[in-house]
């Protein structure tokens, strides 16, 4: 027999695991970069293409700051003739 507090809990674990997918799809909409900008250091070869290179540049902090090193010449474009 279903209690009505057992009902709640059930009607708030529904709550949670929908909050939760939300989050999850939010997380892979702010990761849509090849690489993590802030997490172990990057090269342009590691890089599939130059755009892919240059969002994580840019979210990283570019142009003013430029962790990976990913443009060498200071042009503002990531990977172009480094
Ligand atoms: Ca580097
Ligand atoms: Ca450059």
């Amino acid at each position: 027999m279903k209690t009505e507090y057992e009902s709640k809990i059930a009607a708030a674990e529904e709550a949670g695991e929908a909050s939760g997918y939300v989050e999850a799809s939010e997380l892979d909409t702010a990761s849509n970069l090849e690489y993590d900008p802030f997490g172990a250091d990057l090269d342009c070869g590691d890089f599939s293409s130059q755009s892919s290179a240059q969002a994580v540049y840019e979210a990283a902090g570019g142009p003013s700051q430029d962790p990976h090193d990913l443009d060498r010449d200071n042009d503002s474009i990531a990977c172009d003739a480094n």
